[in-house]
């Protein structure tokens, strides 16, 4: 009571809030006014943070642990009452009549978009020091994945600018949640690199707080093990996103501004701007106010499963059930195999990749309403069947994908479908995790993210008529892979499976062993016979066409052990390097036309 004279009114407020909320333990250590008063004021200072941070501040918080806490002791099961069942979505077919359409479609509505990057994750599952923003997608280019996601909004934009001319000053917002752990390198990451194109008012970065521990079921507060004037804090996870762009207002500009579409994507997924076009279209088409994009997903595969879950009063939803609920789920409701695959291969369920489009007009009413509070969960560690006390502090978590829980039932939900090869290849295990995957089911690691975009470019460039070698099948830190030539192009090259289609003209071939980066617009393949190497640059008003044979020794895959030190990490990750033996090079800086071949 005594140090109450050296608080503001705002923190004595504080401090009889945490006193009514059974928190008396977080001051029983505090020594007389004099002392330490300079920890005590920075104390305040947190607890003013945290409370500002949570949607109805920390009373609510310590309020929804206690009850969560009181529902995880008591073993009561989230789905109660629920019955699972494998939903209908739109499925589609990478290259068909619907799925140009679609793409023509998502391409028209992109300038009406914005997109949300939730970037707040360390990946301590990858065992990478840096944040993943600034790990390369992969290494033929070195093109790291925010500068992929930059540029390929950027592409979007001009694409869509194209189609609607009126409106080509529409620039495509990005904003990205950053965290403690993320904020600084982020930033440091587009400064030096001039925001990789992007003007510097497109992209806006929102940090995520953490949120504070709890030491045991009566929800109080944990205090930091270093620190007795520091509440100990934790993430609280990627649904920390609706909460912030409610509060920073940027929804409401948004809307000012025309954008219909709210696009939210995760940190590591080469491959997601390939599906990105034709998944807004079916937002667009079918008017959907959530749209969630999923790939086939094996069985026990790390990824949530969309399920349609209907209650016994007949309330239904389709939602994410993350990967260590659904086993039991179905276990619990007369699937005695839990989660297996079927006759296709794969589980029923689809998978979901927490790729989300949601629309904008509906998202701020339902925000306005919730303040962007997110069904949360606690997952504490027991320290034995009593259920009395914790192995460690635990804290309340949330998930971005738990959006739909709180929708009325007239919001339509919906999700769409689309191949892993052309959707879906993160980059969350370290080598040896990945190692241990089951036979079959992906690896989620750098090598496999890598190798899948090479296959999916491939596949691309075949079903536009390109003779593309068959993969070979190689380890690489104890991953079996298969390895399709290393074919990149730049956004601005093709988004879109027309795009493709365009650039490639007549009969052309590229060898197993061939690499083919193509930066520039107006690039056409036309007669081209590739076995080595070739690497084109070249402004948009050089047209240049490719044909004829090029052959030289190429760029060749090294394999090397990741516990080698005495490689950098992003290289050991995926346990092979580049040897750049010999290449054909071609820069156009001038305007022209240009052929290259024989
Ligand atoms: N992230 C944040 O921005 N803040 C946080 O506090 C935590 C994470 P993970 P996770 O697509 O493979 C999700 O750790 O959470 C960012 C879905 O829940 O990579 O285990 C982080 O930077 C799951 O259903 O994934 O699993 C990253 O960009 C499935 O879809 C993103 O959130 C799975 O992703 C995801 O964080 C998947």
């Amino acid at each position: 009571r005594k140090n109450l004279q050296i608080l503001s009114p705002e923190q004595i407020e504080l401090a009889k809030m945490l006193l009514c909320e059974g928190q008396s333990h977080l001051f029983s250590h505090w020594p007389e006014p004099g002392v330490d008063d300079r920890s005590k004021l920075s104390f305040f200072e947190q607890v003013s943070r945290l409370n500002a941070s949570y949607p109805g501040g920390l009373v609510s918080y310590i309020k929804n642990a206690r009850s969560l806490l009181a529902d995880s002791k008591a073993g009561k099961n989230p789905f109660d009452g629920f019955t699972p069942s494998v939903p209908s979505g739109e499925v589609l077919t990478f290259g068909d009549d619907n799925f140009m359409m679609l793409e023509e479609e998502g391409i028209r509505e992109a300038q009406n978009a914005a997109f949300v990057l939730v970037a707040g994750g360390l990946g301590e599952r990858l065992g990478y020091k840096g944040i993943k923003l600034a790990l390369p997608s992969e290494i033929t280019t070195g093109t790291c994945f925010l500068q992929h996601y930059v540029e390929s909004i950027l592409a979007l934009q001009e694409a869509s600018c194209k189609l609607s001319p009126g409106k080509c000053d529409a620039q495509i917002p990005l904003v990205i949640m950053t965290s403690d752990d993320t904020h600084a390198p982020t930033l440091q990451l587009l400064e030096s690199h001039s925001y990789f194109g992007m003007k510097t008012d497109q992209v806006k970065l929102l940090k995520q707080e953490k949120v504070a521990c709890l030491a045991d079921n009566d929800a109080r507060l944990a205090l930091d093990p270093n620190d007795k004037y520091k509440i100990q804090t934790k993430p609280h996870g990627h649904g920390d996103v609706h909460a912030l762009l409610h509060s920073s207002g940027v929804l409401n500009q948004w809307k000012n501004s025309g954008v219909k579409w709210v696009l939210f994507f995760q940190d590591t997924n080469g491959l997601l701007f390939k599906a990105i076009p034709a998944s807004l279209g079916v937002s667009s088409i079918k008017g959907y106010h959530v749209n969630s994009l999923s790939v086939p997903r094996k069985a026990k595969e790390a990824i949530g499963g969309i399920t349609k879950l209907t209650h016994a009063d007949g309330r239904t939803m389709v939602i994410n059930v993350e990967y260590n609920q659904l086993d039991p789920l179905l276990r619990a409701t007369g699937h005695a195999d839990g989660d297996v695959n079927c006759e296709t291969g794969y589980s029923p369920f689809p998978g979901n990749i927490n790729q989300l489009i949601l629309e904008l007009g509906q998202y701020i009413e339902e925000l306005n309403k919730t303040k962007g509070a997110i069904a949360e969960f606690v997952n504490p560690k027991y320290k034995d069947s009593t259920k009395t006390s914790f192995k460690s502090s635990t804290r309340l978590e949330c998930m971005m994908q738990d959006y739909p829980k709180t929708l009325p039932s007239s919001a339509r939900v919906g999700f769409t479908v689309m191949d892993a090869w052309l959707a879906y290849a993160p980059v969350k295990n370290n080598p040896e995790d990945a190692a241990k995957v089951p036979k079959g089911n992906p690896y989620h690691s750098a090598t496999s993210g890598e190798m899948a975009i090479y296959r999916a470019n491939s596949l691309i460039l075949r079903k536009a008529g390109v003779q593309i070698a068959d993969p070979v099948v190689d380890v690489f830190n104890g991953q079996e892979v298969e390895v399709w030539p290393r074919i990149m192009w730049k956004p601005k090259w093709a988004l879109i499976f027309s795009d493709v289609r365009k650039k490639v003209l007549t009969g052309c071939s590229v060898s197993q062993r061939s690499t083919m980066v193509i930066s520039g617009q107006n690039v056409f393949l036309d007669g081209l016979s590739l076995d080595g190497t070739i690497v084109i640059n070249a402004i948009s008003g050089a047209e240049v066409k490719l044909t004829g044979s090029v052959q030289n020794k190429g760029w060749i895959l090294k394999h090397i052990d990741y516990k080698d030190s005495s490689f950098p990490e992003e290289m050991r990750i995926r346990g092979f390097i580049i040897d750049k033996v010999e290449q054909l090079v071609m820069n156009y800086t001038e305007p022209g036309k240009f052929c290259i071949g024989s």
